[in-house]
């Protein structure tokens, strides 16, 4: 069993590319997300930035792999990975 969320993912409320990373993660069946709420919670914006090197959202882990912002997320599934990725143990 895999320690933590399948996915992490860093974002805000009022973002587009964060409602489209969700709306793709739901289409995928993925309900084990683990949402961190940089709006509500500015450390962990920090935290989020410390650990991406990134400052927008969304940022999304995949079983601990950074991957990056939405349009990373969706490049996977365009290039056909993202699937493995979510079903890697
Ligand atoms: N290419 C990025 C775009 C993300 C993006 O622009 N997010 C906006 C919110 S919707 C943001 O974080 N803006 C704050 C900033 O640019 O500092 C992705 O696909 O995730």
């Amino acid at each position: 069993m895999a320690a933590g969320p399948r996915v992490l993912i860093y974002l805000t409320a009022s973002c587009p590319y964060c409602q489209a990373a969700e709306r793709l993660l739901a289409a995928k069946g993925v309900d084990d997300i683990e949402k961190v709420r940089v709006d509500l919670e500015p450390a962990r914006r920090t935290e989020m930035k410390q650990r991406s090197g990134r400052r927008t959202v969304p940022q999304i882990w995949i079983r601990g792999r950074h991957v990056g912002g939405c349009d990373e997320l969706h490049a996977l599934e365009d290039a056909g990975q993202l699937d493995a990725l979510l079903a890697a143990a």
